[in-house]
């Protein structure tokens, strides 16, 4: 009897199939990945260092091919540096290496993706891609992360952090910001420094996708180059379990990932990083798979970049 399918050669995919995992390389490439599992000085107990090798793991479960766009990203290679060995570090000593890796990616690759690790490590890779002067940072954050550094850097401190450095407040758009999340002292520091700031409640009314466009926009008029720090957190709780700094009332994962695609097609966008998942309090996989998903979406935005 012949065989129920008709090209012997092609693989079977029943017991396997070709996973956005599968693409994954150490050679150069112009999509560059790397782990940064920052977790000491957490304001919460946490697992954030594992975040890079589950996030990995997780990629075996998603197919290459996106059936709603038609992409199919078979042809993608993404230079897998590996994971920094800064798990044991504070942040103010990870920052020399993090910075230093990001900066190499960022003259051999066109987008240089980080994972952490806590949000610490958004300070020294937005160090990494330029002078603080040329450089747009958006974040989508439930939080401002404008604590006072007088304790030391944690992981609610970078934006802080950085304006202490010398980035100018009006190159900073926040959108995400959630109520009841964040004091009164960091929202007037915000305003204070010309920082964009965007409720959850002007997400909903306006649309979250459309005001991660207009900052796109408005700080590529200004500025040379744009980091985006995708905070998890910024994810309805019920759907993100494993983001400690998550609240009820979030943003849908799916207008998560629509965003990550929009952000990863922009031409000036060099650098991206996700921060705060922690698979130490996963449930179901639930963030494993929404952090490789937001990895599959910034791969198909990428791959129909102009230029
Ligand atoms: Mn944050």
């Amino acid at each position: 009897m012949a065989a129920a399918h008709s090209n012997a050669t092609e693989m079977s995919e029943n017991r396997s199939w070709h996973s956005i995992h599968a693409l994954l390389t150490d050679k150069p490439q112009r999509l560059a990945l790397a782990g940064a599992p920052l977790v000491k000085e957490s304001l919460t107990t946490c697992r954030y260092d594992l975040a890079p090798d589950t996030i990995r793991a997780a990629l075996k479960r998603l197919s290459v091919y996106d059936l709603e766009a038609q992409i199919d990203l078979s042809d993608l290679r993404i230079q897998d540096f590996g994971n920094l060995p800064i798990s044991d570090l504070t942040p103010a000593n990870a920052f020399e290496p993090l910075a230093t890796a990001v900066s190499k990616s960022r003259r051999q690759s066109d987008l240089t993706i980080v994972l952490g690790g806590h949000n610490g490590v958004t300070r020294p890779s937005v160090h990494g891609i330029g002078s603080l002067d040329s450089v747009g940072l958006l974040t989508l954050d439930a939080h401002f992360d404008l604590r006072d550094t007088d304790g030391g850097l944690n992981n609610g401190n970078p934006i802080q952090a950085l304006l202490e450095d010398g980035m100018p407040g009006a190159h900073i758009s926040q959108i995400g910001l959630a109520p009841f999340a964040n004091t009164r002292k960091a929202h007037a520091k915000a305003l204070q420094a010309g920082i964009c700031v965007k409720t959850l409640s002007e997400c909903f009314e306006l649309g979250f996708v459309r005001l991660v466009v207009g900052e796109l926009n408005r700080l590529a008029d200004s500025c040379s180059t744009i980091y985006v720090d995708f905070d998890i957190d910024v994810i309805d709780r019920a759907q993100m379990p494993s983001a400690p700094g998550a609240r009820v009332g979030g943003i849908p994962a799916r207008d998560f990932f629509s965003a990550a695609r929009t952000i990863a097609a922009h031409p000036k966008v060099h650098c991206v990083d996700l921060v705060e998942f922690d698979p130490g309090m996963d449930v179901h996989s639930t963030g494993a798979l929404i952090a490789a998903r937001w990895l599959a979406e910034i791969l198909a935005g990428f791959s129909v970049r102009k230029i």
